[in-house]
């Protein structure tokens, strides 16, 4: 844990001594973002704490600290299983190092596109998944769109899965994209999110891999000027609270949390078309080089036996994503 991050904890045991258990008069709690202030999640995280002030009277308050300032995302996700940081925005990928059955996220190719991708999530799989975060002392809240993850590179482009030989790509901690960078013919490395962008300049890492908006506001576009579009992953984000946290409210109010949380995903949607939009123009003109992988077969065949051996690990999940291409 970072000395900020330990801080925090520190700071936050104090702030709830007085809560005894049971519903309280009101609360204040913190919401662990690693995005800066203007990334799409940041701002629905900040819809959410908005929404919810109002809508309870002023009962709950959320203070959200963008930033990474309570600590990287593997650091707050233990702190939430202490119950020390209330709410975090994560991406389901990080989570699978607490709850090994979220790895299934990082299945390459599950979906097929974003509306098989949401009808999963909306439905009850994407329901059921929610309520596994119960093994973690949290629950989920609500899912926010992060598109596609696909690779970025310094030096020569990726065109195909062979040019990633004697690549070492930095993957996200507690996922399984270590073996899909390596099935593909790469190298992995986990390393922390904020941590990437030095990685890239110094050149202990060759690549890294990504959405678009995460690419450009990170600016590890300044550092890896290749993309490449094989988009291999669709990783939800997600907003969750921490059980002792939702322990401290009335029936009533923890049904307010989740309506407001339920909302929220609405709001990132919208501001997430945009971004990409947006993310697109700032690379194009940035001369970023980007490849566009209209037949991604070979980049699925490098990963088919996988497939077979996840298709047993995440059985339900596998099962769930295909009953959700039919809707
Ligand atoms: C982003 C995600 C972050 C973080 C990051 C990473 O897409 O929104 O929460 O997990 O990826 O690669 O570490």
């Amino acid at each position: 844990m970072t000395t900020v991050a330990l801080a925090a904890t520190l700071g936050l045991g104090l702030a709830a001594c007085g809560g005894a258990g049971g519903a309280q008069e009101s609360v204040t709690w913190r919401l662990a973002e690693t995005h800066p202030g203007d990334y799409p999640t940041t701002k629905a995280d900040e819809w959410f704490a908005e929404e919810l002030k109002k809508r309870s009277d002023g009962r709950i308050t959320v203070d959200v600290y963008p930033d990474a300032q309570l600590g990287e995302e593997r650091d707050v996700l233990e702190q939430m299983q202490m119950g020390s940081v209330e709410l975090n925005r994560t991406n389901a990928n990080l989570v699978g190092e607490f709850v090994p059955s979220w790895k299934a996220f990082g299945v390459p190719y599950a979906f097929d596109s974003e509306e098989h991708f949401w009808n999963y999530l909306q439905g009850d799989g994407g329901k059921a998944k929610l309520e596994e975060l119960s093994e973690m002392g949290a629950e989920g809240l609500a899912y926010y769109d992060s598109g596609a993850r696909s690779l970025y590179t310094t030096g020569k482009p990726v065109e195909k899965p062979e040019d990633l030989a004697g690549r070492n790509i930095r993957v996200q901690p507690g996922s399984i994209t270590a073996e899909v960078v390596e099935k593909l013919g790469g190298s992995a490395t986990t390393m922390d999110f904020g941590e990437v962008y030095s990685s890239l300049e110094t050149g202990v890492i060759d690549g890294a891999e990504n959405n678009l908006p995460s690419y450009v506001s990170t600016r590890h576009y300044e550092v890896a000027q290749n993309l490449t579009l094989n988009e291999h992953q669709r990783v939800p984000e997600v907003l969750m609270i921490a059980q002792s946290a939702m322990d401290q409210l009335s029936e009533e109010d923890q049904k307010l949390v989740r309506e407001v949380a339920r909302e929220s995903t609405e709001v990132q949607r919208e501001l997430w078309r945009q971004e990409v939009a947006d993310s697109r123009k700032t690379l194009e003109d940035a001369g970023v080089t980007i490849t566009e992988v209209d037949d991604k077969q070979a980049f699925k065949d490098a990963v088919s036996d996988l497939q077979e051996r996840y298709a047993g690990q995440y059985g339900d999940f596998m099962d769930a994503v295909e009953a959700a291409k039919k809707q």
